[in-house]
Formats: structure tokens, sequence, C-alpha cells
């Protein structure tokens, strides 16, 4: 398959192709809070890379969800975690540094000033729209349902993906995709897919190991939450506020508010929801999804945040209801007048 449109683009595909062909000992980093498409695109990377005769390691941000053990236990190299101590003893080891599935400098906290500081052999590989990471070479392709998408493709100039690479891959390509339903769902995006399926993928093994895993705890907090849902500017907000009570009375994990903030969209007026979960560090991890019109990049840029045009999210210091209440203007703002 061609890489991507403009010139620009296609330049950095050759760069981030050559340097990875150069390699020889590579750690792949992701994003905080990471998900199936950044641990499936760093697992499917890593076999690429190893197939291609380089050694390396994988990179997580505690703590990550432990729904996705079973696609970092199928890595071919090691997985570490990240800390200073870990960074100052091994970072420098590596010839060359991969980031994968985000480019921002928020989600990348704890390690970006040390990844900067040898942004000489640092290359990112990404599909959000916000870039602010300083890399040798950054590839975006925003059209890209996934990053996992971007990483089949790459694998096609290694010689395809094996098996384990073709299995996380689709994990990440239909995680992010929501199954193959979301905007980002392109021609390309299938072909991806089938390429993965042709490699030795399943659909129903992901679709178990994905989508049916849930605790109890989760239900009783997702009961909770839609039953304080609140339904704003006419019906066609839905805020979910999950204030840090609701995690302790169910039980329920942070990470286990994934998923929830899509289940208001379903409502016909609906078209665009905000979820404020509270942290015990008393922040607000804010997301924001719409099904069109709204621009929620433009919306969680405005509070520090980003992500894509209907997905994103960002962190607000704030309460619960000042939080609310400028988000509703903000979004008040882009909100289309009906017809
Ligand atoms: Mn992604």
């Amino acid at each position: 398959m061609p890489p991507s449109s403009t010139t620009d683009e296609s330049q950095s595909w050759r760069a981030i192709i050559e340097g990875l062909k150069a390699a020889r000992h590579v750690a792949i980093f992701t994003h905080q809070r990471p998900d199936p498409d950044a641990v499936g695109s760093q697992v499917g990377l890593a076999e690429i890379l190893a197939g291609a005769g380089k050694t390396g390691a994988v990179i997580e941000f505690p703590p990550v969800p432990e729904s996705l053990a079973f696609i970092l236990e199928s890595s071919p190299w090691p997985v570490a975690e990240f800390s200073p101590a870990w960074s100052a003893e091994h970072l420098a080891k590596f010839d060359t540094l991969v980031v994968v599935d985000t480019s921002s400098r928020e989600q990348l906290a704890p390690a970006a000033e040390a990844l900067e500081s040898f942004a000489d052999r640092l290359y990112c590989i990404d599909h959000h729209l916000t870039p602010d990471i300083r890399t040798k070479c950054t590839y975006r392709d925003s059209a890209a349902g996934s990053c996992a998408e971007i990483m089949v493709r790459l694998g096609q100039e290694f010689g395809g993906l094996n098996a384990n690479a073709a299995r996380t891959l689709l994990a990440g390509i239909t995680a992010d995709t929501g199954w193959f339903h979301f905007e980002g769902t392109s021609a390309r995006t299938l072909q991806a897919a089938a390429l993965c399926v042709q490699a030795g993928a399943r659909p129903d093994e992901l679709w178990n190991r994905l989508m049916q895993q849930d605790s109890v705890a989760k239900w009783r907090l997702t009961g909770r939450v839609l039953q304080t849902a609140e339904y704003t500017l006419n019906g066609r907000l839905a805020l979910l506020k999950i204030p840090l009570k609701d995690f302790i009375d169910t039980g329920a994990k942070s990470w286990e508010t994934e998923g929830l903030i899509n289940l208001p969209l379903s409502i016909a007026d609906v078209i665009a929801c905000v979820c404020l979960a509270e942290q015990p560090d008393g922040v607000l991890r804010v997301s924001l999804r719409s099904k069109h019109s709204i621009n929620v990049a433009d919306i969680a840029a405005q509070f520090g945040g980003g992500g894509h045009a209907r997905a994103a999210g960002c962190r607000i210091r704030s309460s619960m209801d000042d939080a609310c209440q400028a988000l509703t203007s903000s979004i008040e703002r882009q909100m289309p007048t009906p017809a």
C-alpha cells in the first residue's frame, strides 16, 4: 500500500522506515493510560522489528489495565515499567527510541523530558491531531483510524506480519475504530484488517479478549453513572459525572470508565457527551465524544488537552460543577443551530 498523501508525509514515512531499518536496539514507548491501540501498536512494532533481527524493549507508564495483559504478555521483547530510575539506568543504551499512538508531551509527561534529551534518535508514529514532542522525525496520519493501521503498512515494508503482530495490530484497529463504526474507518482500515486476518488474527478471539472481560464492579459503576447523567443544551449534550466516591463504593478501577462515554451517544438527540472522572489527587479526567458537527479536539485544546475531532480528552483542576459549566459553555459555542 502506498504511504500517505502529501510530500511531507511521504518524506517522513521514508525517513522512519530508514531509521528503523538501521536501528539495532529499540525502545518503544506509548502514552499514559494505554489502550489496545497503544500496546497493540507497541507489540506489533516489536514483532516486526524482532523479525528483522533487532532487539529492544517495550516501555509502559504504570498503571497498565489488566485487560491489556494478553497483548503485553505476547511481546517478543521484555516489557519494562518507566520510572526515573529506569530511565537513568537504561534509556541511553537504546540507539533508537520510538513513540507510538501519541505525539503529545502531556501524554508522555513522565518521560517527555528524558525522550526529548535524545531527540536525535527519537521517532514518532501517530494518528492524532496535535503533535508537540520534539523528535528526529514524526510520521503522522490523522486519517488513519488507529495507529495499528499505520503499523500494518509499516509491516509491509519489512516483508509482512507474523501471526502475533497480526493479532496485536488487529486488536488496536478494532478497538480504536469501535469495531469499524467510527468515522475514521476507511477502505485502508479494512484493508489493514484483512491483512491481519490473512496473517492469522482471529476477530472472534479478539472480541472475547477485548469486549467480554468486564468486572461486576464496572457494571455497578456504569449503572450509577447512567442514573445520574444530565442532559443539557436541549438534550443534545450528555454530562456524566463520576465523583471519587462512586469508584470507592463500587470498587471499580479508574480505567473501568472505558467505553462508558459512548453509551449516551445511543440516544437520538445527543450529539456530544462529556465524562468527568474525579481522580484520587482531585484532578478531573475529562473525556469528550461527539457524533458530528462538534470538534471535541478543539474543546479539549481549550483546556490543555487534545485528541481527535470525535474523541478527545483533557485534565481539569477545579470543582465538578465549575468544570461542567466551563465545558458546557465551550461546547454550546460550537453547537449547530437546529434546523
Ligand atoms: Mn490510537
